[in-house]
């Protein structure tokens, strides 16, 4: 089993600066920290990080092929993008959103999410914990255990 985990917009920036939002962990230490995971789960995973909007959605189709779900932390574009959301929807493979920060209790745009309609599951506030607890979550899922 092999899922995609997909880093949207900015969290190239992770561990450089608000480590008292985002935390220390660079984008690199968490790719490791779920790699590490996905090998005690038995599962493979690839990794993709992208500041546009155009080439989330291209990748979301192109890796669909590859993969049985995905980890998505969208960043802003959980909270705006259409094109994402019916990319995820199109492809019709099943996905967990995560968040580093708790984004309930930040501003109020950050409440929404466009992608959590159609995810498994939401997980939002453990910091690069959530990428691990979404992974966990959807390998129990596609393995119909959840
Ligand atoms: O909490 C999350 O994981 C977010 O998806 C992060 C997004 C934010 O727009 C969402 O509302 C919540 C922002 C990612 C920006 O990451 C940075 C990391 C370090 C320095 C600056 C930005």
């Amino acid at each position: 089993m092999r899922i995609g985990v997909v880093h949207g917009p900015n969290l190239n920036l992770l561990g450089t600066r608000e480590p008292e939002v985002y935390g220390r962990a660079t984008v690199d230490d968490v790719n490791a920290a779920v790699g590490a995971l996905a090998a005690e789960l038995g599962v493979e995973v690839e990794f993709f990080q992208s500041n546009h909007e155009g080439a989330l959605v291209d990748h979301v189709q192109e890796a669909a092929g590859r993969v049985r779900g995905f980890v998505v932390n969208a960043g802003a574009y959980t909270h705006t993008s259409i094109a994402l959301r019916d990319a995820l929807a199109g492809v019709a493979r099943p996905y967990v959103e995560v968040h580093l920060s708790n984004v309930f209790a930040r501003e109020r745009f950050r409440h929404r999410s466009y992608l959590a309609p159609g995810a498994v599951g939401v997980v939002s506030g453990f910091g690069a914990e959530s990428y691990r607890l979404g992974l966990r979550g959807l390998v129990e899922y596609l393995n119909g255990s959840a």
